[in-house]
């Protein structure tokens, strides 16, 4: 007989594969274990019927010749399965998308970093033209969901979100799916924030509140992250981590957010050998005294503001100018032979104005032309400083609708930085 499993505190994309494996494994009996996400609980119990599942106690373990393992690939991470774990006859396939190496010795393993397992388990459900019922697909694209944030994490992959619209060939019931999907805040995450919020902390780094609390924690709780949005929200902080100790494991596991741009969580996480986005990012470490860690962290963010990107980094110059007496023929030869779409217009190094493509609208006749700039030119005069970060400009940019800023300092225009510039920086492609 074959046993497909999964891990405790079972989500739906364990959920999701549990069933994918009883269509790729004929006959293959699937066994939930008894501890599992609220969520997947109450979904499990409204479809008994129609995703039979079968427990511990159900399993005659000795006619088991052959365990599937999905998503995850530990034999911590599975429930009772001392038996099976002694036996060297057992035959082991293994369907995973987690990094860790695995120690379940498998016969054969589908081992992938891509956002979701099902993901992989679909892959092979689509060459095999196994036919999906929608209630099937509802419930793959709820792991599927899941497990990627709504296909918004970093880990999300091309082929997840072409197995997301796969579900929905298959008819796949959106409205089904978000009764389902919570944002994961249940009991056990508020456990945890709880015990954060008893001994806060606050540093001052730079101009920024940053609290780094360290928290032991038992067992696999999902939605950390969750938590440590939670605990930067309650408290006001603009920088928040999370320092979760897993005694059992031997393991940190590092969760941090960030609401300003010169704070890079995930340049940070990258350097504790995690990763991450500018706001949100994680790392896990093992045999570490979580002190140690904390101090590390603020060294990093020491580190990581002096090494932010400023305007200075970005902007262009020397600035070319024009004067508010220059005619507006001859700034239109100026911008023709820059090829710039604007220039600011500066009288005895002092800003007066800027004056763009868009403003040539307002030259009506081409006697016109011949009149000076500053009949014409805005004199709004938004700036910016060097110092202030790419952040910043974008949003002035936005709020003013204006495709570039020029950079002052001390009263005089040093630079000018322009929407492409800024979107060099925020595309990454700016050489750091
Ligand atoms: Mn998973």
């Amino acid at each position: 007989m074959q046993l497909i499993t999964t891990h405790r505190s079972t989500d739906f994309d364990a959920f999701s594969s549990l069933i994918a494996g009883t269509l790729l494994y004929r006959g293959a009996v699937p066994l939930l274990p008894k501890v599992v996400n609220p969520n997947v609980k109450a979904f499990s119990s409204i479809h008994k019927d129609l995703f039979e599942m079968y427990h511990v106690d159900d399993i005659d373990f000795s006619r088991i010749d052959k365990l599937i393992v999905v998503d995850t690939n530990r034999w911590t991470r599975l429930e009772k399965m001392d038996g099976l774990k002694a036996r060297s006859d057992l035959e082991i396939d293994v369907w995973d998308h987690h990094e860790e190496q695995t120690d379940l010795n498998p016969n054969w393993i589908c081992q992938e970093k891509i956002g979701a397992n099902i993901t992989l388990m679909i892959r092979e459900i689509k060459r095999r033209k196994i036919k999906l019922t929608p209630m099937q697909a509802t419930l793959f694209l709820i792991g599927l969901y899941e497990d990627t944030g709504n296909l918004t994490f970093s880990s999300t992959t091309a082929e997840d979100v072409y197995a997301a619209g796969y579900l929905l060939e298959n008819s796949a019931d959106l409205t089904v799916l978000n009764t389902f999907l919570q944002p994961g805040y249940g009991v056990k995450q508020k456990d945890v924030l709880f015990e954060m919020l008893k001994s806060p902390t606050r540093e001052k780094i730079g101009n920024y509140s940053v609290g780094i609390n360290t928290v032991h924690i038992e067992g696999h709780i999902s939605n950390l992250s969750l938590v440590v949005h939670m605990y930067r929200e309650i408290l006001n902080l603009e920088v928040a981590f999370g320092i979760f100790v897993h005694e059992e494991h031997d393991k940190c596991i590092i969760i941090g957010r960030s609401v300003v741009e010169d704070i890079n969580i995930g340049s940070i996480m990258r350097s504790m050998g995690g990763g991450g986005h500018p706001g949100a990012g994680s790392a896990m470490l093992k045999s570490v005294n979580p002190d140690a860690l904390h101090e590390w962290i603020l060294e990093l963010l020491k580190g990581n503001q002096q090494a932010s990107v400023q305007i200075s980094d970005l902007m262009s110059y020397p600035v070319i100018t024009v004067t508010s007496d220059t005619s507006m023929e001859k700034v239109a030869e100026v911008l023709r032979k820059e090829g710039c779409t604007g220039v600011p217009v500066v009288d005895n190094d002092r800003l007066v104005g800027v004056i763009s493509r868009r403003d040539f609208r307002k030259v009506k006749g081409d006697s016109r032309m011949k009149n000076p700039v500053k009949a014409f030119m805005s004199s709004r005069n938004i700036t910016i400083t060097p110092e202030s970060s790419p952040m910043e400009a974008a949003r002035l940019m936005v709020k003013y609708d204006i495709g570039r800023l020029p950079v002052i300092k001390n009263d005089r225009i040093i630079g000018i930085i322009s929407r492409s510039d800024a979107m060099l920086y925020f595309y990454d492609l700016f050489p750091h």
